[in-house]
């Protein structure tokens, strides 16, 4: 059976899962699920990216948003803003808060994130074992200037509450030094047939994953393929606002670019868009085999076929 490592952030990479398990429906599949994006609110642990691959895989994802639940209502968060008990600008739904509580409740008994994110998985089934990068806090914070201010916000008040409308001038994964990778994640890595990086952010969601000690040596030294798929088509991020976060690192926002970040020590395959078929000679001069192939997420079968198309890539690299 082929085991297939994935570091995934939020939507794009639950998306992009979801055509992986049906390119490869006979495959074991590890997920290594960012946890930079967490925020502690109203007292509970909200893991956006860890919920949005669980809900995703899980049937219970709001399609439409790619975030929170299905046939959702927001009567608890009513209730707290007429408390005047905020914030406002993050839509918790009440199926939502359901999660939010287990999960805290059994963090506040002992248990480590990892335990607690399969104990949620038992319910929803995601047909992928996802384990959080890392069981120790880190939380992703954005430099920026406000009101003639510098100042370091939360990476959910830079990009739900501002929409990423100021530049980032520094991104920091805060904790990340000092985390160790959740149990599962090395062993996962070493273990593994091929390793995928799927559309996700390169700054915030694989980078934050790789920002933990361990993860990115793990990787490189597996001696596996280690591909991935460009979430930039066209010079434009195809959903979020990863151009604003590649600026931050310097890194253009190009799907050239974004390869050379990774840097060919980790990364042996790379796909770009049809579109940036003209960045394919780019990308093969740094060392990373590249190919294009159509890369938006439309619909299942389109969502399948890049994953093939990655797979492939991982099979030709492998020689
Ligand atoms: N994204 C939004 O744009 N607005 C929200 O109010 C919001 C709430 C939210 C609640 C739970 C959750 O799991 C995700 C949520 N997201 C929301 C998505 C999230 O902010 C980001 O898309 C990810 O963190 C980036 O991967």
């Amino acid at each position: 059976m082929q085991r297939i490592v994935v570091l995934a952030g939020g939507i794009g990479g639950a998306r992009f899962l979801r055509g992986l398990k049906a390119a490869a429906p006979e495959a074991d599949i590890t997920v290594i699920g960012n946890t930079g994006d967490d925020i502690h609110l109203f007292g509970l642990k909200v893991c956006p990216d860890l919920d949005t691959v669980m809900y995703t895989l899980g049937g219970g994802i709001n399609e439409e948003q790619g975030w929170g639940r299905t046939d959702e209502t927001f009567k608890v968060k009513e209730e707290l803003a007429a408390y005047g008990v905020g914030p406002e600008w993050f839509g918790l739904g009440d199926r939502d808060f359901a999660t939010h509580i287990v999960r805290s409740q059994m963090l506040a008994a002992g248990y480590p994130l990892s335990a607690v994110t399969e104990a949620l998985c038992d319910r929803w089934q995601p047909g992928v074992r996802l384990i959080p990068m890392s069981d120790d806090r880190v939380e992703t914070h954005v430099a920026v200037e406000l009101d003639g201010e510098q100042k370091a916000i939360h990476f959910q008040e830079y990009w739900v509450r501002l929409r990423a409308s100021v530049d980032a001038l520094a991104v920091v994964p805060v904790g990340a030094e000092q985390a160790k990778p959740a149990p599962g994640v090395l062993e996962a890595i070493a273990e593994a047939d091929v390793v995928l990086f799927p559309p996700s952010n390169p700054v915030v969601s694989v980078g934050t994953i790789l920002a933990v000690p361990g993860i990115r040596e793990a990787i490189a030294d597996a001696g596996v393929p280690v591909v991935g798929l460009s979430p930039i088509v066209g010079d434009a991020p195809v959903r979020g606002m990863a151009d604003k976060v590649l600026a931050a690192v310097g890194v253009e926002s190009s799907a050239a670019a974004v390869a050379e970040h990774y840097g060919s020590g980790l990364l042996d395959g790379w796909l770009v868009d049809t579109v940036d078929k003209g960045a394919v000679e780019q990308v093969e001069t740094a060392g990373i085999r590249c190919r294009a192939v159509p890369l938006m997420m439309t619909d299942l079968a389109a969502t399948a076929e890049m994953a093939r198309a990655a797979l492939e890539l991982a099979e030709e690299v492998r020689g």
